[in-house]
């Protein structure tokens, strides 16, 4: 097998929807593929230690030893040998993690080797030769699922812990990963499950309707509806704490888009001339802001153009702007806006934006600037900067924050709702909970009442992953790579 067929195994696997089965063991390396310090090859499942027993021997070169087990948690020093050809692989250190107290809950074996491509390589090749199979994307995060260590919140949060941008998206990852959400959603699992026994007893034991608690569990009820909206009402924000925003930078040419790049990112990363039309592909960079990562967009300049090269790049700015959640609407405050900044102005209509009125250094009269922006641009925010002399370049931050993040969240607030499965779901249980509240109210018969709650505790249990579909756990777990 040469490296570009190892390489085609795993981008082919992300692609192939496997049957799920616990009772044979997988095999990856967890550290991306690649020159490294180590890297770690992980084998998980119920034959894990005896894969391990095939490759693995203690002692220098000199003096190999074959193991006949190894205690668990304990880190031994070694080699692996080939199984076929008796070659020594690599110099390794190999811990087990004996089942339940591991990564997946099954008996796991991690082989920390030399990081490269070739030595992870011939140590994989060696444990899929000897009777453990290639993981599947995420299937060692699916198997703590399955096998019960996690719920699918946490197993979700996973994910986003890898993918976390800024510390603040990494907070409430970790939050949910230590099973906030799960707790949360637990608690008004069990008061619902209590109203359903006790309704479903007023149909078998039917009585006289007045002597039904329906007014004790209006109060109740409505605390849980209010737990639910406020989770909700927490998505749009951290979804950008999450996601982030992708935020076109645009305006005409020469206004310094390019140059508040540059001072956003703290490097010279677009080039900056004072010829216009200096940028004409888009160039995409991240920057953290106050917790928000934004993904920064430099757009060309927008002009008419007889330029061939420079039209495709305004093409380009255009359609950013289309795409993009925010926009930094740069515009040269030293000069009176222009018809030109009136119509770029325009493309970003429905936007939320920012106005940056750059170039203030050479403003001599703020205030009658000031005036001016605001008779063409009306409420929108303005924030004047010098990307130059890197000017109220903090201010700029500040403002970004408060035009994203409208409801003014409150800095230390970690419990935010990120993840787009559970907002629908969550919407879901707040009609039902709604339908509850108002057969409370109206005293319908117990036997109604019990629909909606019933209804509701299984959108919940979807949020835990009680009774989550096998193709929405396929789609959560693709979105993993292999060897997580
Ligand atoms: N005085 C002053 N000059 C600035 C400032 N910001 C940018 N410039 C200058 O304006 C010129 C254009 O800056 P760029 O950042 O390349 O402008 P741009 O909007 O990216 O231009 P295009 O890519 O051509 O659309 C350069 O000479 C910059 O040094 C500022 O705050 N003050
Ligand atoms: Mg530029």
């Amino acid at each position: 097998m040469t490296l570009s067929d190892f390489t085609a195994i795993f981008i082919g696997m992300t692609a192939n929807k496997r049957e799920l089965r616990l009772d044979d063991t997988i095999a990856a390396l967890s550290t991306p593929l690649g020159e490294g310090g180590i890297s770690i090859i992980r084998i998980s499942g119920v034959n894990a230690l005896d894969v391990a027993k095939r490759l693995f021997y203690r002692g220098s070169v000199k003096s190999l030893k074959k193991i006949r087990t190894l205690a668990s948690h304990r880190v031994y020093y070694g080699h692996i040998v080939a199984p076929e050809s008796d070659a020594v692989i690599d110099e390794v250190l190999t811990v087990y993690m004996k089942a339940p107290r591991s990564y997946t809950a099954e008996d796991v074996v991690e082989i920390s080797c030399h990081g490269g491509m070739l030595s992870s390589r011939r140590i994989l090749d060696a444990a899929l030769s000897s009777g453990a199979r290639l993981a599947a994307p995420g299937e060692f995060t699916k198997r703590a699922f399955l096998n019960g260590r996690i719920d699918l919140t946490q197993a979700e949060s996973v994910i986003d812990i890898i993918r976390a941008q800024t510390d603040r998206s990494m907070d409430f990852a970790s939050h949910q990963l230590s099973g906030d959400l799960s707790n949360e959603i637990s608690n008004i699992k069990n008061i619902l499950k209590t109203m359903l026994a006790y309704f479903q007893a007023s149909i078998d034991f039917p009585e006289d309707d007045t002597d039904i608690k329906y007014d004790d569990y209006i109060p109740v009820i409505e605390k849980v509806k209010s737990k639910v909206a406020d989770y909700l009402a927490t998505y749009d924000e951290g979804r950008i704490f999450r996601a982030g925003l992708s935020t076109a930078i645009v305006g005409k040419p020469n206004v310094g888009k390019s140059s508040l790049l540059n001072v956003l990112l703290k490097e010279e990363r677009a080039i900056v001339t004072d010829i216009p039309g200096t940028t004409r592909d888009t160039i995409e960079e991240v920057v953290n802001i106050k917790g928000i990562p934004l993904r920064l967009i430099d757009t060309a300049g927008i002009r008419n153009s007889e330029c061939v090269i420079e039209s495709a790049g305004i093409k380009l700015s255009r359609d950013k702007i289309k795409q993009a959640d925010f926009v930094l609407f740069v515009l040269d405050a030293s000069a009176p806006p222009d018809d030109n900044d009136l119509e770029i102005f325009k493309l970003t209509k429905r936007k939320k934006k920012l106005i940056v009125a750059n170039k203030s250094d050479l403003v001599k009269d703020h205030a009658a600037t000031d005036a001016l922006l605001k008779s063409h641009f009306g409420s929108t925010n303005i924030v004047r900067i010098s990307a130059k002399k890197n000017e109220n370049v903090e201010q700029l931050r500040n403002m970004i924050f408060e035009t994203v993040i409208e409801k003014k969240v409150e800095q230390e607030k970690e419990r935010f709702l990120i993840n787009s499965r559970h907002r629908d779901i969550l919407t879901r249980t707040l009609a039902y909970v709604e339908q509850i509240d108002e057969g409370l109210t109206g005293r319908i018969f117990p036997e109604l009442i019990c629909v909606p709650i019933t209804d509701a505790l299984a959108a919940l249990g979807e949020v835990l992953g009680e009774t989550t579909s096998d193709d929405i756990l396929h789609q959560i777990f693709s979105e993993f790579c292999i060897g997580k």
